[in-house]
């Protein structure tokens, strides 16, 4: 028999008790979301400022794709790749017109994206490029992150991710985010295959690199003949007020990566696109996942691509972001607490006037809450805030009213 939860605590205990604890979460117990906003196991009501990283930016349980994934679920879910599914191929069609891509490979987390991102690049490195067998080399830049599978914490340089987990992924080379420089240096040796990065890094607490970091580093990669890989999982799909980050800049990735709100946050879906000569690299039987490319997440991925169009939603983070700094800023002048804003579109966070140590995020992230508004800290001292991008000017003006309220009401 399952258990009905009828109180937040409960529901916290049996968490606690029978759930591994490689969590610490708000204390907050989700049991309905709509929009912008979420509700709890007593009914109390939440905006809702993280968008479950991003995932959600179409908002909770949009309809037409709560349409779609019950349509689709009812008819078709899984076949494997062992066999065509009558969806599949249309979606393929559909996300490459949609990002102007030949290709499409599909998974399901953005870390497979992401090892998938580099599979590819390592074997266009050996078809393509010409590099010596288990030669090649990807560079990341410090501060990334991009998952917690082996490889993934390979290229971490948060002790956090990858402590203990040794012996790591060898062929990886790290060099400082936001430097040209760096990167010229290590394209010097003609290894190195790929460039992967986050367009504005997140879990490093939102760091938008400067203006031409991104146009400068793709031209670099061109003109040693590396792949520019852009890991677009929390980034893309309308969040920093442009389909993609790199719109900013007008650079088009040699792989792209998505994930999270590909979805809507309501299945795990990811993508790598490329362009024939780097994706034709695999052949069948050298990559692949029981559930990338079912239908059901495919009928889905379409649906949450079509509702960000037709509903302007990347205009509206593009807007409603330079009104949420704008607010921010305002509230720097009145505050000692708060000490920057920084981000692009509804992908921001607040810095912290206080030690990396402190509680001091969590603690406003925990007045928050009781005041009716979710976000969470990334590190130390960063609190992040990515409403779903379908929230309005009104509701935005409301929620920084109660983020201005709780900042200066707040007493460590
Ligand atoms: C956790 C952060 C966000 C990502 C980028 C790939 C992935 C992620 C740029 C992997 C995942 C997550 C996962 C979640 C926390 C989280 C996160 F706080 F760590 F930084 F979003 F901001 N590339 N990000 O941000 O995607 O495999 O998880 O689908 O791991 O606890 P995934």
């Amino acid at each position: 028999m399952t258990t009905k939860i009828t109180s937040s605590a409960e529901a916290m205990h049996l968490e606690d008790k029978y759930g591994a604890h490689n969590y610490h979460p708000i204390p907050v117990v989700i049991s309905k979301g709509k929009g912008v906003k979420v509700w709890d196991v007593e009914g109390k009501e939440y905006y809702d400022f993280l968008s479950a990283y991003s995932a959600v930016n179409q908002g909770h349980c949009h309809p037409k794709i709560v349409e779609a994934l019950v349509d689709q679920a009812s008819k078709l879910t899984l076949t494997s790749r062992a066999f065509y599914n009558d969806i599949l191929g249309g979606y393929e069609k559909y996300i490459t017109d949609y990002f102007g891509y030949d290709k499409v490979l599909p998974m399901n987390t953005g870390v497979e994206g992401g090892e998938t991102a580099i599979k590819l690049c390592r074997k266009w490195a050996y078809q393509v490029k010409g590099v010596e067998e288990n030669k090649a080399t990807i560079l990341f830049a410090n501060g990334n992150f991009w998952g917690r599978t082996l490889a993934a914490v390979s290229s971490s340089d948060d002790p956090e991710s990858y402590g203990e987990y040794g012996p790591f992924m060898p062929g990886f080379q790290l060099i400082p985010y936001n430097s040209l420089e760096a990167l010229e240096k290590a394209l010097q040796n003609s290894n190195v295959a790929g460039f992967m990065v986050e367009p504005i890094q997140g879990e490093a607490g939102v760091k938008v690199p400067d203006e031409g970091y991104l146009k400068g580093a793709y031209e670099l990669c061109k003109k040693h003949n590396v792949l520019f890989i852009a890991d677009e999982v929390q980034t893309g799909i309308g969040r920093t007020g442009k389909l993609l980050a790199c719109d900013y800049e007008g650079v088009k990735p040699d792989i792209l990566i998505l994930g999270k709100a590909l979805s809507g946050g309501v299945l795990p879906v990811s993508a790598v696109l490329a362009r024939d000569e780097i994706m034709m690299t695999i052949k069948p039987g050298q990559h692949g996942s029981t559930y990338g490319g079912n239908p059901l997440a495919s009928k889905v991925a379409m649906v949450a691509l079509q509702v960000l169009k037709d509903e302007k939603m990347t205009e509206n983070a593009l807007k409603l972001g330079e009104v949420f700094r704008d607010r921010m800023n305002d509230l720097i002048q009145k505050c000692e607490l708060v000490k920057l804003v920084r981000g692009k579109g509804l992908l921001n966070a607040i810095v912290i006037n206080d030690s990396e140590e402190s509680s001091t995020a969590w603690d406003i992230c925990v007045a928050l809450k009781e005041n009716g508004l979710l976000a969470k800290p990334t590190h130390g001292n960063i609190i992040r805030f990515a409403p779903p991008l379908v929230i309005t000017e009104k509701e935005l003006h409301e929620c920084c009213d109660i983020i201005e309220k709780t900042i200066l009401a707040f007493k460590k």
